[in-house]
């Protein structure tokens, strides 16, 4: 039997017992919800619903995807809220027309994600004249008026940084690594607080270890694609001189990957037989994979999970309550070796945790 024949015989069946059961027992309306209908009907009413406008930077990588996902749970209907939510496709125009738009149709708070840190000024002013609170979340921004937004909340990129830049100077002592070490910088979005953060941390490293360099740097916007492409330009120019890529997310270091083996090279932690070490953020699922494979020697977590962090700012304000001006928010590292448990950064240690498929497995994104 067709397998859409007996799916309509089955279908009937069901009708006809539903029909059946209200017969008999007099129930109210066949609401045949589907689960997503279950899913939309929530106990708030729409009037009595916030609406949020929600400008995400784009859709450009593994963490991206993970931090929509969060908000869109979050502030999803059955929760309570209206969410307008605009993919800027990474571009600041975007955004800047998206927040326009959310004044105009007078959304109750509006959430922005920053692609870059400069550039919000006259927009989020007009935000404020029309009363409507900002809450910046993620990357940072830089205005004159810091009143123009209710608050931030994010990662400390810098130490991000710090925390993978220690991690290689230990290891590189653990393997009595004295070789130059020639690092290829593969930036995020350039003005991106992620990326000014993170880089900021290599500069410092390369002046407190003399044999460090960067001998190529160029930013692959945070994607695969782009990371592929640059890495490559990066090794037909300067081969293998490079012993080390500091890939400042987890995309391009997939991309730097792929092109590296292209090459015939391999991504590995023997620097002194002529593997190339991939130092990444973001420890994402597949880039913990990765770290667990040991292609990417340490991975520094910045937690995309904003959603829960942003409705419960939401609902202190709702309730008259005050935030803080700044938060940053608390995130890990990992790797797939053993005996570099802890490091020392800013003058407090900092677990490095052992990486196992059971540890991949049981986190959120
Ligand atoms: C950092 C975030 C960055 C991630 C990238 O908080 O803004 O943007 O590190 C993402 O993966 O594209």
């Amino acid at each position: 039997m067709k397998r859409q024949t007996l799916k309509t015989l089955l279908t009937g069946s069901a009708l006809l017992l539903c029909a059946l059961c209200v017969f008999f027992t007099g129930c109210g309306n066949i609401v045949a919800e589907t689960t997503e209908e279950k899913a939309e009907t929530s106990s708030h009413s729409d009037e009595d619903k916030l609406t949020i406008g929600l400008s995400q930077v784009g859709s450009e990588s593994d963490w991206r995807m993970a931090s929509t996902d969060s908000v869109k749970a979050a502030f999803s209907s059955a929760e309570g809220y209206n969410l307008i939510f605009d993919d800027a496709q990474q571009k600041q125009e975007n955004q800047l027309k998206a927040i326009r738009e959310f004044i105009d149709q007078g959304v109750d708070y509006i959430i922005l994600d920053p692609i870059v840190e400069t550039g919000w000024d006259s927009v989020l002013t007009e935000a404020r004249e029309a009363g409507i609170p900002v809450i910046v979340y993620d990357r940072g921004i830089e205005v004159d008026d810091e009143d123009l937004y209710v608050c931030w909340i994010g990662s400390d990129f810098k130490l991000e940084g710090e925390r993978a830049c220690v991690w290689l100077e230990e290891f590189l002592a653990s393997r009595g690594v004295n070789r130059n070490i020639n690092i290829a910088d593969l930036q995020g979005t350039l003005g991106a607080s992620a990326q000014i953060g993170r880089s900021a941390a290599l500069e410092e490293a390369v002046t407190l270890n003399k044999n460090w360099r960067i001998i190529a740097r160029d930013s692959g916007d945070f994607t695969t694609a782009k990371g592929k492409e640059v890495m490559t330009e990066m090794l037909n120019k300067h081969g293998r001189d490079i012993n080390v890529i500091y890939a400042e997310n987890d995309n391009m270091a997939y991309g730097a990957i792929e092109a590296l083996e292209k090459k015939g090279y391999t991504a590995g932690m023997d620097i002194e037989n002529g593997e190339i070490l991939v130092i990444s953020f973001d420890a994402t699922h597949n880039g913990l994979e990765l770290t667990l494979d040991g292609k990417i020697a340490a991975n520094t977590e910045c937690n995309p999970l904003y959603g829960p962090r942003l409705t419960e700012i939401i609902d202190t304000l709702e309730k008259g309550g005050s935030v803080e001006k700044v938060t940053y928010i608390d995130e890990e590292q990992f790797s797939g070796i053993s005996y570099i448990g802890t490091i020392q950064v800013r003058n407090r240690p900092y677990t490095v945790t052992y990486l196992t498929e059971d540890l991949i497995n049981d986190r959120q994104y």
